[in-house]
């Protein structure tokens, strides 16, 4: 689907128009790319009947634009806007500490124009020598490179997954297969995703390559074989299909799922004794097959438990799985938390802030995902968003909640607010004010780059405030974008186990954060954990999804999760 390309066109529209002194324009293109962000469906079913004209905050001319990009893959109106600026704006302003206007100063006084360009200035030291610019921006530009360069060629797990999902709908409609599923990373639930890994069964070879290379996304072949073959999709994403016996199935599950790291130990496990184990079985020392065609058999013919994927990645997982593997299916592996867990969300934003939506359409999404309650979490009315809550304005919101939840039934809407953790820990709300909310979520917004001291004591303040609930997004980080904040983690982690205080796994597909590392030290110190859409339209709670995944790469039980289970009854 081309939601993404159509979103990104626009949102960089947005930006070079700002550059450009526009006025109102850019708000138009921004919300437009955030409401194409937002669709579940694609882009291109809706511009073929047309109803993409009637969609919230898209007027006639970027319905046409739309369009064009949809038929086209690109438009001219932003070819005309690249023309006159000719710079990577995209990529450039995903490193931390450039934005539009940086990117422009810096094309303007030294040419920079792509991201390698803005690598080599800042290596000679030469961002350093820029009107406005200086040292500071300079080293926090180096920094932020680092974290660009990672992401930039890996796609984000949600992406991936919607992709690998996609694919393999259509290649089990050809017929021609008896078993398709993804493995490698994207299965395992990795935060990003290099290349998709496709495995499946078929009676004949042959023409299922060819269909596999005859889908409408492949750009370009670049390797074929009888039973394997690997393109570059449109999107310049990498897939590899393997065709195997069935006999083979799990063997080749088990190993192209990976991590290599787990393969390997998982492979020292078999030598010792005396077996052999590849992608087409486990075998003895006799090369008779001891198990091949399930993923599960594989790991029971070893003595293990089945080790879910999104575990493995050798951080233990396998001791834990043979420990009394033999009376318990599960070994001594956690039972991990599950989507159908999660009762709850407690971090939804509406329009009331910068939410596209109302409370109710958050309410509708949300009981037909199965949810049985949601907080709604809008921002304050702080420097950076337009429109959030001041003090009357949360009076106003908790009447409308109160008198919504008198028509609801078998569901319930905790009044709610997103407070911004200032720089010294405080919070820009009165503790009145917080005392008359169900759910009160702090987190940081601006002041990424204190000294780790400072940052650790100002979480560890918001974590005392007896008013604090969750603690959102705690690291602050944005995958490719901004790095994690500094902070003596297990420091602000005792803070909050200590007082009670939920950290937040935020759902977003670029935030992830907690990430799965530090979730599972989290839960080492005793903590609770809240898994939050963050959604800011109706589809967000689809997001719910990666939040789970990451508590599971985190060894995430259901029990350490605050919004699993029945809402307990508010304050
Ligand atoms: P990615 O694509 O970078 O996000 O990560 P993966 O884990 O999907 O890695 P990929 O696509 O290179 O390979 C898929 C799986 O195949 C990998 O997770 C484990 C397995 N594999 C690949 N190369 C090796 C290897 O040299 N040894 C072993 N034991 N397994 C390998
Ligand atoms: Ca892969
Ligand atoms: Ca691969």
């Amino acid at each position: 689907m081309k939601n993404e390309l159509v979103a990104r066109i626009l949102h960089e529209i947005a930006d070079r128009l700002d550059l450009e002194g526009v006025q109102f324009k850019p708000r138009a293109y921004r919300r437009a790319a955030e409401v194409v962000e937002a669709l579940a469906e694609p882009i291109e079913d809706l511009v073929a009947d047309g109803t993409h004209a009637e969609l919230p905050g898209i007027g006639e001319a970027i319905a046409k634009k739309i369009a064009e990009i949809v038929e086209t893959g690109r438009l001219k109106y932003h070819d005309e806007l690249k023309a006159k600026l000719p710079i990577d704006l995209h990529t450039l302003t995903r490193v931390d500490g450039v934005g539009p206007k940086t990117a422009k100063l810096l094309y303007e006084a030294l040419g920079v124009k792509t991201l390698d360009d803005l690598e080599q200035a800042a290596r000679a030291g030469r961002i350093r020598t820029v009107k406005g610019l200086g040292e500071k921006t300079e080293a926090r530009i180096l920094r932020g490179l680092a974290e660009t360069r990672g992401a930039v060629e890996r796609m984000l797990l949600f992406a991936a997954l919607r992709l690998a999902e996609e694919l393999v709908a259509e290649l089990r409609s050809t017929g021609l297969f008896e078993r398709v599923e993804y493995a490698g990373s994207v299965r395992r639930g990795r935060e990003t995703i290099g290349d998709l890994d496709i495995l499946a069964v078929s009676a004949e070879p042959t023409s299922a390559v060819a269909a596999f290379l005859a889908l409408p996304e492949v750009a370009e072949i670049l390797s074929r074989g009888d039973t394997k073959a690997s393109v570059r999709l449109g999107n310049g994403v990498q897939v590899d299909l393997r065709v195997v016996p069935s006999e083979s199935f799990g063997a080749a599950l088990q190993y192209f799922t990976g991590s290599k790291a787990h393969n390997i130990a998982l492979r020292k496990l078999a030598v010792a004794r005396g077996w052999k184990l590849n992608e087409y079985g486990l075998y003895d020392a006799d090369d008779k097959p001891l198990a091949g065609e399930d993923e599960a058999g594989v790991y029971r013919a070893l003595g293990l438990g089945f080790i879910p994927p999104e575990l493995r990645e050798d951080a233990g997982e396998i001791e834990a799985a043979a420990k009394a593997a033999a009376r318990n299916r599960r070994g001594g592996l956690p039972r991990l938390v599950e989507l159908a867990d999660l009762q709850g969300d407690l971090h939804v934003h509406t329009q009331a802030s910068d939410g596209l939506a109302s409370i109710a359409d958050m309410v509708a999404a949300a009981r037909a995902r199965g949810l049985k309650y949601i907080a709604i979490t809008d921002h304050t009315r702080f420097a950076e968003v337009i429109g959030g809550l001041n003090v009357d304005d949360v009076a106003g919101q908790i009447d409308a909640i109160g008198k919504l939840n008198k028509t609801l039934r078998g569901f319930h809407v905790l009044t709610g607010i997103e407070v911004n953790v200032q720089p010294d820990g405080s919070l820009d709300l009165p503790d009145e004010v917080l005392a008359a909310l169900d759910v009160v979520v702090a987190a940081v917004h601006s002041h990424f780059r204190l000294t780790k001291d400072e940052m650790t004591a100002r979480l560890q303040r918001a974590c005392e405030n007896e008013h604090v609930d969750i603690l959102a997004h705690p690291t602050g980080r944005k995958i490719g974008e901004r790095p994690p904040c500094d902070a003596d983690w297990d420091a602000v982690f005792a803070a909050a186990a200590k007082t009670g205080t939920a950290l937040e796994i935020n759902a977003n597909p670029i935030r992830l954060d907690l990430s799965a590392e530090l979730v599972r030290r989290a839960i080492g110190a005793g903590c609770k954990l809240s898994i939050g859409s963050d959604a800011h339209a109706p589809e967000h709670f689809e997001f719910l999804r990666l939040g789970v995944l990451t508590a599971r790469r985190g060894w995430a039980e259901a029990k350490n999760v605050l919004n699993v289970g029945p809402l307990r009854q508010p304050r």
